[in-house]
Protein backbone atom coordinates (compact mmCIF):
# COMPACT_ATOMS: atom_id res chain seq x y z
CA UNK A 1 0.00 0.00 0.00
CA UNK A 2 1.56 3.06 -1.15
CA UNK A 3 -0.80 5.24 0.90
CA UNK A 4 -1.48 4.35 4.40
CA UNK A 5 -3.16 7.66 5.01
CA UNK A 6 -5.32 6.60 2.60
CA UNK A 7 -6.37 3.42 4.21
CA UNK A 8 -6.76 4.84 7.10
CA UNK A 9 -9.07 7.66 6.00
CA UNK A 10 -11.20 4.42 3.55
CA UNK A 11 -11.25 2.91 6.98
CA UNK A 12 -12.60 5.17 9.22
CA UNK A 13 -15.55 6.20 6.71
CA UNK A 14 -16.77 2.69 6.47
CA UNK A 15 -16.79 2.16 10.05
CA UNK A 16 -18.36 5.28 10.37
CA UNK A 17 -21.14 4.17 7.60
CA UNK A 18 -20.94 0.89 9.80
CA UNK A 19 -21.70 2.60 13.38
CA UNK A 20 -24.38 4.86 12.02
CA UNK A 21 -26.44 2.10 10.50
CA UNK A 22 -25.62 0.07 14.02
CA UNK A 23 -26.95 3.24 15.39
CA UNK A 24 -30.20 3.19 13.39
CA UNK A 25 -30.98 -0.14 13.71
CA UNK A 26 -30.28 -0.11 17.91
CA UNK A 27 -32.87 2.79 18.00
CA UNK A 28 -36.08 1.51 16.38
CA UNK A 29 -38.83 3.45 16.90
CA UNK A 30 -41.93 1.63 18.78
CA UNK A 31 -44.42 1.10 15.67
CA UNK A 32 -47.90 2.33 16.42
CA UNK A 33 -49.78 0.43 18.86
CA UNK A 34 -53.64 -0.26 17.36
CA UNK A 35 -56.10 1.41 19.29
CA UNK A 36 -58.28 -1.63 20.91
CA UNK A 37 -61.45 -0.84 18.17
CA UNK A 38 -60.01 -1.27 14.58
CA UNK A 39 -61.17 -2.62 11.45
CA UNK A 40 -61.45 -6.36 10.19
CA UNK A 41 -59.51 -6.89 6.61
CA UNK A 42 -62.58 -7.62 5.43
CA UNK A 43 -64.11 -3.97 6.51
CA UNK A 44 -60.33 -2.25 5.57
CA UNK A 45 -61.03 -3.85 1.46
CA UNK A 46 -64.83 -3.36 1.66
CA UNK A 47 -64.21 0.43 3.18
CA UNK A 48 -61.27 1.50 0.36
CA UNK A 49 -64.25 0.29 -2.54
CA UNK A 50 -65.99 3.12 -1.41
CA UNK A 51 -68.71 2.69 -3.61
CA UNK A 52 -71.84 0.00 -3.70
CA UNK A 53 -74.74 -0.16 -6.21
CA UNK A 54 -78.14 -1.33 -5.03
CA UNK A 55 -80.73 -3.33 -7.22
CA UNK A 56 -84.54 -2.70 -6.13
CA UNK A 57 -86.37 -5.19 -8.30
CA UNK A 58 -89.25 -7.77 -8.48
CA UNK A 59 -92.97 -7.32 -8.44
CA UNK A 60 -93.35 -3.86 -7.36
CA UNK A 61 -91.44 -3.32 -10.70
CA UNK A 62 -94.48 -4.28 -12.24
CA UNK A 63 -96.97 -2.51 -9.87
CA UNK A 64 -95.61 0.68 -9.75
CA UNK A 65 -95.58 0.52 -6.01
CA UNK A 66 -92.62 1.17 -3.66
CA UNK A 67 -93.81 -1.49 -0.55
CA UNK A 68 -96.31 -4.03 -2.33
CA UNK A 69 -98.83 -6.64 -0.27
CA UNK A 70 -97.53 -9.77 -0.46
CA UNK A 71 -100.76 -10.75 -2.32
CA UNK A 72 -99.38 -10.14 -6.28
CA UNK A 73 -99.47 -12.74 -8.43
CA UNK A 74 -96.38 -14.47 -9.88
CA UNK A 75 -97.60 -13.90 -13.09
CA UNK A 76 -97.10 -10.00 -13.37
CA UNK A 77 -93.63 -10.62 -13.12
CA UNK A 78 -92.11 -10.29 -16.69
CA UNK A 79 -89.49 -8.66 -17.76
CA UNK A 80 -88.99 -8.06 -21.44
CA UNK A 81 -85.69 -8.07 -21.82
CA UNK A 82 -83.49 -8.33 -18.45
CA UNK A 83 -79.71 -8.30 -19.18
CA UNK A 84 -77.89 -8.56 -15.51
CA UNK A 85 -74.46 -7.55 -17.96
CA UNK A 86 -75.89 -4.12 -18.67
CA UNK A 87 -76.33 -3.44 -14.86
CA UNK A 88 -73.07 -4.85 -13.90
CA UNK A 89 -71.29 -2.70 -16.97
CA UNK A 90 -73.15 0.41 -16.26
CA UNK A 91 -72.00 -0.18 -12.21
CA UNK A 92 -68.67 -0.61 -13.52
CA UNK A 93 -68.61 2.35 -15.69
CA UNK A 94 -69.62 4.33 -11.94
CA UNK A 95 -66.68 3.32 -10.38
CA UNK A 96 -69.04 1.07 -8.54
CA UNK A 97 -67.12 -2.62 -8.23
CA UNK A 98 -69.62 -4.36 -5.42
CA UNK A 99 -73.59 -4.77 -6.69
CA UNK A 100 -76.35 -5.76 -4.27
CA UNK A 101 -79.82 -7.18 -5.40
CA UNK A 102 -82.96 -7.51 -3.57
CA UNK A 103 -83.67 -11.05 -3.54
CA UNK A 104 -86.81 -10.56 -1.59
CA UNK A 105 -88.09 -7.57 -0.84
CA UNK A 106 -90.97 -6.81 2.32
CA UNK A 107 -93.74 -8.31 -0.34
CA UNK A 108 -92.01 -11.80 0.18
CA UNK A 109 -91.85 -12.44 -4.13
CA UNK A 110 -88.16 -14.39 -4.29
CA UNK A 111 -86.22 -13.32 -7.55
CA UNK A 112 -84.51 -17.00 -7.25
CA UNK A 113 -86.71 -20.40 -7.54
CA UNK A 114 -86.43 -21.30 -3.60
CA UNK A 115 -87.61 -24.68 -2.87
CA UNK A 116 -89.31 -23.26 -0.08
CA UNK A 117 -92.24 -21.37 -1.29
CA UNK A 118 -94.26 -21.11 -4.29
CA UNK A 119 -93.94 -17.72 -4.31
CA UNK A 120 -91.26 -17.18 -6.89
CA UNK A 121 -90.01 -16.10 -10.37
CA UNK A 122 -90.68 -20.25 -10.68
CA UNK A 123 -94.20 -19.17 -11.10
CA UNK A 124 -93.75 -15.99 -13.45
CA UNK A 125 -94.04 -16.22 -17.31
CA UNK A 126 -90.09 -14.97 -17.22
CA UNK A 127 -88.47 -17.52 -19.26
CA UNK A 128 -91.46 -19.83 -18.77
CA UNK A 129 -90.63 -20.34 -15.16
CA UNK A 130 -87.06 -21.78 -15.48
CA UNK A 131 -85.06 -18.29 -14.91
CA UNK A 132 -83.25 -17.30 -12.02
CA UNK A 133 -82.31 -13.65 -11.21
CA UNK A 134 -80.12 -14.09 -8.70
CA UNK A 135 -78.27 -16.43 -10.72
CA UNK A 136 -78.08 -14.28 -13.78
CA UNK A 137 -76.71 -11.10 -11.35
CA UNK A 138 -74.49 -13.51 -9.50
CA UNK A 139 -73.00 -14.57 -12.86
CA UNK A 140 -72.25 -11.12 -14.26
CA UNK A 141 -70.68 -9.71 -11.23
CA UNK A 142 -68.53 -12.59 -11.17
CA UNK A 143 -67.74 -12.34 -14.90
CA UNK A 144 -67.01 -8.88 -14.94
CA UNK A 145 -64.75 -8.83 -11.00
CA UNK A 146 -67.16 -7.21 -9.19
CA UNK A 147 -69.10 -8.36 -6.35
CA UNK A 148 -71.79 -9.41 -5.10
CA UNK A 149 -74.30 -8.64 -2.41
CA UNK A 150 -77.79 -9.77 -1.08
CA UNK A 151 -80.37 -8.10 0.50
CA UNK A 152 -83.14 -10.70 2.34
CA UNK A 153 -85.93 -8.39 3.42
CA UNK A 154 -86.99 -9.92 7.34
CA UNK A 155 -89.78 -8.47 6.91
CA UNK A 156 -92.46 -10.61 4.61
CA UNK A 157 -95.84 -9.98 3.68
CA UNK A 158 -96.66 -13.02 2.26
CA UNK A 159 -95.43 -16.13 3.92
CA UNK A 160 -97.93 -17.70 6.05
CA UNK A 161 -95.47 -18.49 9.15
CA UNK A 162 -94.85 -14.82 9.80
CA UNK A 163 -95.37 -14.05 13.10
CA UNK A 164 -94.83 -17.47 14.39
CA UNK A 165 -91.44 -18.95 15.69
CA UNK A 166 -91.60 -21.33 12.29
CA UNK A 167 -91.08 -18.22 10.54
CA UNK A 168 -87.33 -17.80 11.31
CA UNK A 169 -86.65 -21.72 10.27
CA UNK A 170 -88.12 -20.31 6.82
CA UNK A 171 -85.93 -17.22 6.79
CA UNK A 172 -82.85 -19.38 7.75
CA UNK A 173 -83.97 -22.00 5.02
CA UNK A 174 -83.97 -19.23 2.00
CA UNK A 175 -80.73 -17.61 3.90
CA UNK A 176 -78.56 -20.75 3.68
CA UNK A 177 -80.16 -20.84 -0.41
CA UNK A 178 -78.64 -17.83 -0.88
CA UNK A 179 -75.19 -18.30 1.02
CA UNK A 180 -74.50 -22.02 -0.68
CA UNK A 181 -76.05 -22.20 -4.35
CA UNK A 182 -74.54 -18.43 -5.49
CA UNK A 183 -70.66 -18.26 -4.87
CA UNK A 184 -69.20 -15.80 -3.04
CA UNK A 185 -71.41 -13.07 -1.45
CA UNK A 186 -69.81 -9.82 -0.15
CA UNK A 187 -72.55 -8.41 2.16
CA UNK A 188 -75.95 -9.27 2.93
CA UNK A 189 -78.57 -6.63 4.19
CA UNK A 190 -80.78 -7.00 6.79
CA UNK A 191 -83.00 -4.76 5.92
CA UNK A 192 -84.93 -3.35 9.68
CA UNK A 193 -87.82 -2.12 7.91
CA UNK A 194 -91.08 -3.17 9.00
CA UNK A 195 -95.16 -1.89 8.52
CA UNK A 196 -96.93 -0.47 11.04
CA UNK A 197 -99.92 -3.09 10.66
CA UNK A 198 -97.04 -5.98 10.23
CA UNK A 199 -97.31 -8.84 12.41
CA UNK A 200 -95.20 -8.66 15.87
CA UNK A 201 -92.43 -11.13 15.51
CA UNK A 202 -89.09 -11.28 16.94
CA UNK A 203 -86.31 -11.98 14.10
CA UNK A 204 -83.69 -14.50 15.32
CA UNK A 205 -81.07 -12.22 13.99
CA UNK A 206 -78.27 -14.14 16.15
CA UNK A 207 -79.43 -17.36 14.02
CA UNK A 208 -78.86 -15.18 10.92
CA UNK A 209 -75.85 -14.06 11.72
CA UNK A 210 -74.11 -17.45 12.86
CA UNK A 211 -75.69 -18.63 9.58
CA UNK A 212 -73.97 -16.26 7.08
CA UNK A 213 -70.70 -16.29 9.13
CA UNK A 214 -70.56 -20.22 8.96
CA UNK A 215 -71.29 -19.99 5.37
CA UNK A 216 -70.04 -17.16 4.10
CA UNK A 217 -67.23 -15.91 6.42
CA UNK A 218 -65.93 -13.23 4.18
CA UNK A 219 -69.47 -11.66 3.94
CA UNK A 220 -70.15 -8.36 5.75
CA UNK A 221 -73.33 -8.13 7.38
CA UNK A 222 -75.22 -5.00 7.47
CA UNK A 223 -78.44 -4.04 9.37
CA UNK A 224 -78.95 -0.66 11.43
CA UNK A 225 -76.72 -1.82 14.39
CA UNK A 226 -74.10 -3.98 12.40
CA UNK A 227 -72.79 -6.24 13.27
CA UNK A 228 -70.13 -5.05 10.31
CA UNK A 229 -72.07 -2.34 8.74
CA UNK A 230 -74.25 -0.14 10.10
CA UNK A 231 -77.39 2.13 8.50
CA UNK A 232 -76.12 5.53 8.52
CA UNK A 233 -79.43 6.81 10.12
CA UNK A 234 -81.12 8.72 6.44
CA UNK A 235 -82.13 7.78 3.29
CA UNK A 236 -80.21 10.89 1.51
CA UNK A 237 -77.39 9.17 1.41
CA UNK A 238 -75.47 11.31 3.91
CA UNK A 239 -72.77 10.74 6.84
CA UNK A 240 -72.58 13.14 9.67
CA UNK A 241 -69.78 15.74 9.67
CA UNK A 242 -69.08 13.90 12.68
CA UNK A 243 -68.53 10.40 11.92
CA UNK A 244 -66.54 7.55 13.61
CA UNK A 245 -66.44 4.15 12.49
CA UNK A 246 -67.14 2.47 16.12
CA UNK A 247 -70.41 1.76 18.11
CA UNK A 248 -72.10 0.37 20.92
CA UNK A 249 -74.33 -1.83 18.87
CA UNK A 250 -75.82 -3.05 22.11
CA UNK A 251 -77.58 0.58 22.23
CA UNK A 252 -79.08 0.25 18.61
CA UNK A 253 -82.22 -1.23 18.55
CA UNK A 254 -83.19 -2.83 14.84
CA UNK A 255 -86.02 -1.15 13.20
CA UNK A 256 -86.36 1.59 16.14
CA UNK A 257 -82.80 3.03 15.86
CA UNK A 258 -81.52 6.30 16.88
CA UNK A 259 -80.90 7.88 13.66
CA UNK A 260 -78.66 10.68 15.25
CA UNK A 261 -76.69 7.73 17.05
CA UNK A 262 -76.40 6.25 13.56
CA UNK A 263 -75.34 8.90 11.67
CA UNK A 264 -72.28 10.29 13.66
CA UNK A 265 -71.07 7.01 15.59
CA UNK A 266 -69.74 7.06 18.69
CA UNK A 267 -65.81 7.93 19.80
CA UNK A 268 -66.16 5.08 22.83
CA UNK A 269 -67.73 2.40 20.55
CA UNK A 270 -66.87 -1.25 20.81
CA UNK A 271 -67.19 -2.31 18.08
CA UNK A 272 -66.04 -1.40 14.81
CA UNK A 273 -69.06 -1.03 12.07
CA UNK A 274 -68.66 1.06 9.28
CA UNK A 275 -71.63 3.79 8.12
CA UNK A 276 -73.04 2.79 4.66
CA UNK A 277 -75.40 5.69 3.06
CA UNK A 278 -77.86 4.39 1.00
CA UNK A 279 -79.56 6.28 -1.37
CA UNK A 280 -81.71 6.10 -4.46
CA UNK A 281 -80.88 7.73 -7.91
CA UNK A 282 -84.37 9.05 -8.29
CA UNK A 283 -87.12 9.45 -5.46
CA UNK A 284 -88.18 5.62 -5.30
CA UNK A 285 -86.27 2.63 -4.61
CA UNK A 286 -88.12 0.72 -7.10
CA UNK A 287 -88.65 1.99 -10.82
CA UNK A 288 -91.66 3.82 -11.64
CA UNK A 289 -92.13 4.87 -15.12
CA UNK A 290 -93.43 8.85 -14.22
CA UNK A 291 -89.77 9.33 -12.50
CA UNK A 292 -87.73 8.81 -15.61
CA UNK A 293 -87.09 12.75 -15.21
CA UNK A 294 -86.64 12.61 -11.82
CA UNK A 295 -83.29 11.10 -11.87
CA UNK A 296 -81.23 12.63 -9.18
CA UNK A 297 -79.07 15.70 -11.23
CA UNK A 298 -75.54 15.88 -11.31
CA UNK A 299 -75.09 18.50 -8.57
CA UNK A 300 -76.99 16.06 -6.27
CA UNK A 301 -75.02 13.32 -6.71
CA UNK A 302 -71.85 14.82 -6.22
CA UNK A 303 -73.27 16.41 -3.19
CA UNK A 304 -74.22 12.86 -1.96
CA UNK A 305 -70.73 11.96 -3.08
CA UNK A 306 -69.02 14.46 -0.48
CA UNK A 307 -70.94 13.86 2.19
CA UNK A 308 -70.79 10.00 2.16
CA UNK A 309 -67.59 8.65 0.88
CA UNK A 310 -66.49 11.97 1.64
CA UNK A 311 -67.43 11.68 5.67
CA UNK A 312 -65.85 8.29 5.90
CA UNK A 313 -68.89 6.44 5.07
CA UNK A 314 -69.40 4.22 1.81
CA UNK A 315 -72.35 5.23 -0.81
CA UNK A 316 -74.73 2.48 -1.71
CA UNK A 317 -76.15 3.85 -4.59
CA UNK A 318 -79.80 2.53 -5.62
CA UNK A 319 -80.26 2.41 -9.23
CA UNK A 320 -84.03 0.41 -10.08
CA UNK A 321 -84.03 -1.56 -13.12
CA UNK A 322 -87.13 -1.02 -14.97
CA UNK A 323 -90.07 -2.83 -16.46
CA UNK A 324 -87.45 -4.24 -19.70
CA UNK A 325 -85.19 -5.86 -16.79
CA UNK A 326 -82.60 -3.01 -17.99
CA UNK A 327 -81.15 -0.04 -16.14
CA UNK A 328 -83.04 2.87 -17.77
CA UNK A 329 -81.14 5.16 -20.28
CA UNK A 330 -81.31 8.24 -17.79
CA UNK A 331 -79.66 6.44 -15.20
CA UNK A 332 -76.76 5.30 -17.04
CA UNK A 333 -76.07 8.36 -18.74
CA UNK A 334 -76.35 10.15 -15.43
CA UNK A 335 -73.70 7.36 -13.75
CA UNK A 336 -71.29 7.82 -16.60
CA UNK A 337 -71.87 11.72 -16.18
CA UNK A 338 -71.28 11.93 -12.49
CA UNK A 339 -68.47 9.23 -12.77
CA UNK A 340 -66.54 11.18 -15.48
CA UNK A 341 -66.73 14.85 -13.29
CA UNK A 342 -65.62 13.04 -9.92
CA UNK A 343 -62.59 11.34 -12.12
CA UNK A 344 -61.80 14.62 -13.43
CA UNK A 345 -62.01 16.32 -10.42
CA UNK A 346 -59.56 13.56 -8.46
CA UNK A 347 -57.34 13.04 -11.15
CA UNK A 348 -54.39 15.42 -10.91
CA UNK A 349 -53.09 15.05 -6.98
CA UNK A 350 -51.11 18.70 -6.69
CA UNK A 351 -49.61 17.52 -3.48
CA UNK A 352 -48.24 14.40 -4.66
CA UNK A 353 -44.86 13.51 -3.59
CA UNK A 354 -44.24 17.26 -2.87
CA UNK A 355 -41.82 17.44 0.47
CA UNK A 356 -43.89 17.95 3.77
CA UNK A 357 -42.31 18.47 6.91
CA UNK A 358 -44.09 18.33 10.68
CA UNK A 359 -44.16 19.45 13.85
CA UNK A 360 -43.04 16.17 15.29
CA UNK A 361 -42.89 12.69 13.65
CA UNK A 362 -42.33 9.19 15.63
CA UNK A 363 -39.06 8.90 16.84
CA UNK A 364 -37.55 11.14 14.12
CA UNK A 365 -37.98 7.44 11.82
CA UNK A 366 -37.95 8.01 8.00
CA UNK A 367 -41.02 5.33 8.39
CA UNK A 368 -43.38 8.28 9.69
CA UNK A 369 -41.76 10.94 8.29
CA UNK A 370 -44.00 13.74 7.12
CA UNK A 371 -43.41 12.75 3.01
CA UNK A 372 -45.74 9.77 3.61
CA UNK A 373 -48.52 11.51 3.14
CA UNK A 374 -47.57 12.65 -0.14
CA UNK A 375 -45.90 9.75 -1.63
CA UNK A 376 -49.25 8.30 -3.10
CA UNK A 377 -49.18 4.90 -0.93
CA UNK A 378 -52.24 4.06 1.56
CA UNK A 379 -49.98 1.73 3.22
CA UNK A 380 -47.36 4.60 4.79
CA UNK A 381 -48.30 6.79 7.38
CA UNK A 382 -46.62 9.84 8.70
CA UNK A 383 -47.35 9.62 12.73
CA UNK A 384 -46.27 11.38 15.73
CA UNK A 385 -45.07 10.15 19.36
CA UNK A 386 -47.21 8.71 21.52
CA UNK A 387 -47.25 11.63 23.55
CA UNK A 388 -48.48 14.62 20.99
CA UNK A 389 -51.83 14.14 19.99
CA UNK A 390 -51.83 17.84 18.80
CA UNK A 391 -49.21 18.26 16.05
CA UNK A 392 -49.48 20.05 12.20
CA UNK A 393 -47.62 19.13 9.34
CA UNK A 394 -46.66 21.48 6.29
CA UNK A 395 -46.70 20.61 2.40
CA UNK A 396 -44.33 22.50 0.32
CA UNK A 397 -45.45 22.73 -3.26
CA UNK A 398 -43.20 23.17 -6.45
CA UNK A 399 -44.70 26.34 -7.39
CA UNK A 400 -47.64 27.65 -6.54
CA UNK A 401 -51.25 25.76 -7.15
CA UNK A 402 -54.74 26.98 -7.38
CA UNK A 403 -57.36 23.93 -6.11
CA UNK A 404 -60.51 23.85 -3.84
CA UNK A 405 -60.77 20.80 -2.81
CA UNK A 406 -58.94 18.34 -0.55
CA UNK A 407 -58.58 14.69 0.67
CA UNK A 408 -57.19 13.57 4.03
CA UNK A 409 -56.96 9.78 5.31
CA UNK A 410 -56.19 8.23 7.95
CA UNK A 411 -54.22 4.84 8.65
CA UNK A 412 -58.00 3.37 9.76
CA UNK A 413 -56.07 -0.16 9.96
CA UNK A 414 -54.75 1.30 13.52
CA UNK A 415 -57.95 2.87 14.73
CA UNK A 416 -60.11 6.07 14.44
CA UNK A 417 -58.45 8.85 15.97
CA UNK A 418 -58.53 12.46 14.64
CA UNK A 419 -61.39 14.27 16.40
CA UNK A 420 -60.73 18.30 15.23
CA UNK A 421 -58.64 19.23 12.69
CA UNK A 422 -57.91 22.42 10.46
CA UNK A 423 -56.46 22.96 6.54
CA UNK A 424 -54.74 25.98 6.06
CA UNK A 425 -53.04 27.69 3.31
CA UNK A 426 -50.16 30.05 3.34
CA UNK A 427 -52.21 33.09 1.73
CA UNK A 428 -50.80 36.77 2.06
CA UNK A 429 -48.04 36.33 4.49
CA UNK A 430 -50.12 34.47 6.79
CA UNK A 431 -51.74 31.48 7.56
CA UNK A 432 -55.56 31.30 6.37
CA UNK A 433 -58.11 28.22 7.04
CA UNK A 434 -59.43 26.74 3.99
CA UNK A 435 -61.16 23.89 5.67
CA UNK A 436 -62.01 22.17 9.14
CA UNK A 437 -63.64 19.83 10.61
CA UNK A 438 -63.92 17.19 13.46
CA UNK A 439 -63.36 13.17 12.67
CA UNK A 440 -61.63 12.56 9.15
CA UNK A 441 -61.52 8.32 9.25
CA UNK A 442 -61.02 6.57 5.94
CA UNK A 443 -61.24 9.91 3.91
CA UNK A 444 -62.28 13.05 4.37
CA UNK A 445 -63.12 15.26 1.93
CA UNK A 446 -63.49 19.40 1.80
CA UNK A 447 -64.13 21.76 -0.81
CA UNK A 448 -63.35 25.72 -0.42
CA UNK A 449 -63.36 28.59 -2.29
CA UNK A 450 -59.77 28.08 -5.16
CA UNK A 451 -57.11 29.20 -3.46
CA UNK A 452 -53.83 29.75 -4.75
CA UNK A 453 -50.60 29.09 -2.36
CA UNK A 454 -47.63 26.72 -2.39
CA UNK A 455 -47.49 26.05 1.17
CA UNK A 456 -50.79 23.99 2.87
CA UNK A 457 -50.16 22.76 6.66
CA UNK A 458 -52.72 20.10 8.03
CA UNK A 459 -53.29 20.54 11.52
CA UNK A 460 -54.79 18.23 14.25
CA UNK A 461 -55.75 19.77 16.87
CA UNK A 462 -57.51 16.81 18.87
CA UNK A 463 -56.99 13.49 18.67
CA UNK A 464 -58.10 10.42 20.84
CA UNK A 465 -54.49 9.07 20.44
CA UNK A 466 -50.89 10.05 17.93
CA UNK A 467 -52.14 10.84 14.83
CA UNK A 468 -51.52 8.61 11.79
CA UNK A 469 -52.35 9.93 8.82
CA UNK A 470 -52.04 8.20 5.47
CA UNK A 471 -52.21 10.59 2.94
CA UNK A 472 -53.08 14.15 1.64
CA UNK A 473 -54.06 14.85 -1.22
CA UNK A 474 -55.05 18.86 -2.88
CA UNK A 475 -57.09 18.91 -6.22
CA UNK A 476 -59.29 21.43 -8.55
CA UNK A 477 -62.02 20.74 -9.11
CA UNK A 478 -63.82 19.64 -12.53
CA UNK A 479 -65.19 22.85 -13.91
CA UNK A 480 -68.23 20.61 -14.47
CA UNK A 481 -68.31 20.20 -10.39
CA UNK A 482 -69.68 23.89 -10.03
CA UNK A 483 -68.21 26.85 -8.01
CA UNK A 484 -67.90 26.09 -4.21
CA UNK A 485 -67.98 28.96 -2.38
CA UNK A 486 -69.18 27.57 1.32
CA UNK A 487 -66.83 26.71 3.90
CA UNK A 488 -66.59 23.14 4.71
CA UNK A 489 -68.68 23.53 8.04
CA UNK A 490 -69.15 21.64 11.19
CA UNK A 491 -73.07 21.75 10.57
C1 LIG B 1 -86.16 0.37 3.50
C2 LIG B 1 -87.25 -0.37 2.74
O1 LIG B 1 -88.50 -0.27 3.36
C3 LIG B 1 -87.29 0.25 1.37
O2 LIG B 1 -88.28 -0.29 0.55
C4 LIG B 1 -85.91 0.03 0.74
O3 LIG B 1 -85.69 -1.34 0.54
C5 LIG B 1 -84.82 0.64 1.62
C6 LIG B 1 -83.44 0.38 1.12
O4 LIG B 1 -84.91 0.13 2.92
O5 LIG B 1 -86.09 0.05 4.81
Amino acid sequence: MKNPGLLLYLLTILCGACQSSTVQKNQPTEPVAPLAVVPSSQQLAYQSRELIGFAHFGVNTFTDREWGTGQEDPQIFAPSALDAKQWVQACQTAGIRTLILTAKHHDGFCLWPSKFTEHSVKNSPWKNGQGDVVREVADACRAAGIKLGLYLSPWDMHEASYGTANYNTYYLSQLRELMTEYGEVAEVWFDGAKGPNAKDMEYDFTAYRQLVRELQPNALMFSDEGPDIRWIGNEKGIAGPTNWSMLHPDSVDVGKADSRYLNRGDPKGTHWIVGECDVSIRPGWFYHPKEDNAVKSLDHLLEIYYKSVGRNGTLLLNIPPDQRGLFHENDVARLQEWRSVVEETFRTNLAARQPATASNHRGNSAQYAPNQLTDGDQTTYWATDDSVTAASVEVKLAAPQTFDRASIQEFIKLGQRVERFALQAWVGERWQEIGQGTTIGYKRLLRFAPVTTDRVRLVVQQATACPVIAELGLFKASAKEGYWAELESLK
